[in-house]
């Protein structure tokens, strides 16, 4: 039981279980591995596919002979494993050039050259297999609001994603684009901050259709905000395109720890409505082994992510097929077919009607929700006592 297989469609980047966990005020803790060697062991664990950033496979210095060989050793691995790319990205965050934006630089030759190395990334993950294509904009903000930067920028960082759409069309890859927003860190103030943000500017591309979002558990937790409430828009939307995995406390830097390990509720109400929705995406781990640990401490942890979703996976069929629960449910969502019936679409005799009708205020206004119970419920299921 809680056995993950490729039909869960569990995903980790290259850049996650292959951290070394350097952090700003110590190096590297555990050597690097190889690409090959993490699909060996992702597959070993029951993973489903493997994601990366151009530079996390390619080093930026590689000569093309080294490229040639790197890809191919790649291949071999996802051959002999079975392990599928779903998604790719590029890295627009490492390289100084970037320190003052990439898509959204002040300076027309980082704006430039951020495109041309997108579409190399582009053709690097479409030679994987790979079906979404994530931006997350880490540089993409400021420290100091020069000018006319920050309306500048949301100008600019649509240019660059009508450029990479139309080069998305004229190649054939067929990629999704998903936007992924973030608050803060490693800039100051990050555009697009939330998916809500990410969503309304999304409507002003030249082909929305092409473009949803990637919402990240941690991202929204740092700023104090509900991520469960941003997947529900997401979806809502129709531009749930990826989702990134992992877990935070609120208002500390960004920890990227292990799925479920710190706010098991929001967990618990996360994995119902990827799982309730029928999203059909991968469910990516985009976090990092504590510091602290060796690679036995990184396989644990790899592995910790995808049992846990697996837990409460199965917490949300207890949860729905619970007697209890859905009767306290039933009694929360009142229903009132002729009242809905009349507010389901605008006529004027439908206007008139409604304006006609007497409500029973204070019946309305005295009955409690019943929350309480609701949630005791919820915890209980969570703890293992139902
Ligand atoms: C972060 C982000 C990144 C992105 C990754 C893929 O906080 O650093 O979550 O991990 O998800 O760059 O685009
Ligand atoms: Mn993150
Ligand atoms: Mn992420």
């Amino acid at each position: 039981q809680y056995q993950p297989k490729p039909e869960h469609k569990f995903t980790f980047g290259l850049w996650t279980v292959g951290n070394p966990g350097s952090d700003p005020f110590g190096s590297a803790v555990r050597e690097t591995i190889s690409a090959p060697y993490i699909v060996e062991k992702l597959a070993e664990l029951g993973a489903w596919g493997v994601n990366f950033h151009d530079n996390d496979l390619i080093p930026a210095d590689a000569t093309p002979e080294q490229e040639r060989q790197i890809k191919k050793d790649f291949r071999a691995a996802l051959d002999a494993t079975g392990l599928v790319v779903p998604m790719a990205t590029t890295n627009l965050f490492k390289d100084p050039i970037f320190r003052d934006g990439a898509f959204t630089s002040a300076d027309a030759r980082v704006r430039a050259y951020a495109i041309q190395k997108t579409m190399k990334a582009m053709d690097l993950g479409a030679e994987f297999g790979a079906e979404t294509y994530v931006f997350w904009g880490g540089r993409e903000g400021t420290e100091v609001d020069a000018g006319s930067r920050t309306l500048d920028a949301m100008a600019w960082f649509r240019e660059a994603l009508n450029f990479l759409a139309e080069y998305n069309i004229s190649q054939g890859y067929n990629y999704k684009f998903a936007l992924e927003p973030k608050p803060n860190e490693p800039r100051g103030d990050i555009f697009l901050p939330t998916v809500g943000a990410a969503l309304g500017f999304i409507a002003t591309l030249d082909h929305p259709e092409m473009v949803g979002v990637n919402p990240e558990f941690a991202h929204d937790t740092m700023a104090g905000l509900s991520f469960p409430h941003a997947i529900a828009q997401a979806i809502d939307a129709g531009k749930l395109f990826h989702v990134d995995l992992n877990d935070q406390k609120m208002g500390r830097f960004d920890q990227d720890l292990r799925f479920g390990s710190e706010n098991y509720k929001s967990a618990f109400y996360t994995v119902k409505l990827l799982e309730d929705s029928g999203y059909q995406g991968p469910r990516h781990f985009d976090a990092h082994a504590l510091r602290t640990e060796d690679y036995d401490g990184v396989w644990e942890f790899a592995r910790g992510c995808m049992r846990t979703y697996l837990i409460l996976k199965d917490k949300v069929e207890q949860y729905n097929a619970d007697e209890e629960i859905q009767a306290a449910l039933a009694e929360y969502f009142v229903k009132d077919e002729a009242l809905s019936g009349l507010t389901a679409r605008f006529s004027p005799e439908n206007a008139q009607k409604l304006k006609d009708t007497s409500f029973d205020l204070d019946g309305i206004r005295s009955k409690g929700r019943g929350l309480e119970k609701i949630d005791q419920l919820t915890a209980e299921v969570l703890l293992g006592v139902r």
